[in-house]
């Protein structure tokens, strides 16, 4: 088995498309140690230059879709804590080293139940996601009420579930995964508040809560 250079610290993984309005408030609200990849699918408002202007490291991922951004970016990280977030403006990044301190011994992710603000979650995105993790906790004994868009995780737990799902599947797939791997599990309430600029491509509308159900419902 080849052993892995690792670097100790946290990556900080931003799946993001036409999030350029609300790239710079993310990127400077960052913990100053923490490393930033940005990964672009396609944007046409110049989000790889904004991101590229605000110090972070930037992958074009050819495949659309959450799933494979978030993908792209876990390959491409080196350091032993991989964070995930929306690049939205919705979620606070200064909220992550509250999340990495509960990674301990025995810990392999730390989910954020989103508490959010007034307008910040459709009820149609809000009623599915309560739905699949009720599921997640009957099914798999999996001990968390969000879906958990806000993650901190160990690489290399991440690395070893293998290929998740390409789009917004992903967070339900990387759950199931991590049942099905014993994974020791946390979650922490975390802030949730209507994105900043720009406009929802997963779950603002009802069509895209429906296709991010056909998404799910292709996990189980
Ligand atoms: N790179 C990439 N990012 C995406 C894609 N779809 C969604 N995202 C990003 O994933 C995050 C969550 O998407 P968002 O549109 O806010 O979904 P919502 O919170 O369910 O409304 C945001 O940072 C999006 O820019 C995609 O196809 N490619
Ligand atoms: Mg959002």
């Amino acid at each position: 088995m080849t052993i892995e250079a690792e670097l100790p610290g946290v990556t900080v993984v931003l799946p993001c498309r036409n999030e350029a309005g609300a790239l710079p408030g993310v990127l400077a609200a960052m913990p100053s140690d923490y490393r930033v990849i940005v990964v672009d699918n396609g944007s046409t408002d110049g989000t790889a230059d904004v991101a590229h202007a605000g110090g972070a490291t930037v992958i074009v991922e050819s495949t659309p879709g959450y799933g494979s951004a978030v993908q792209a970016g876990v390959d491409a990280c080196k350091t032993e804590i991989v964070a995930v977030l929306d690049g939205d403006g919705s979620m606070d990044p200064a909220e992550l080293p509250r999340l990495v301190a509960e990674l301990t011994e025995g810990v392999h992710l730390v989910a954020g139940r989103r508490r959010p603000a007034p307008g910040a979650w459709p009820w149609h995105a809000r009623l599915g996601n309560w739905v699949l993790a009720q599921w997640l906790r009957r099914r798999y004994g999996v001990p968390v009420s969000d879906l958990a868009a806000m993650r901190v995780l160990r690489r290399q737990a991440l690395v070893a579930l293998g290929p998740l799902h390409p789009r917004s599947g992903y967070p339900l797939a990387l759950l199931v995964g991590a049942a099905h791997a014993g994974w020791g599990i946390r979650e922490l309430d975390v802030v949730y508040r209507p994105r900043t600029h720009g406009v929802s491509k997963v779950s603002g509308s009802v069509i895209g809560t429906v296709r991010a159900a056909r998404d799910f419902w292709s996990v189980r």
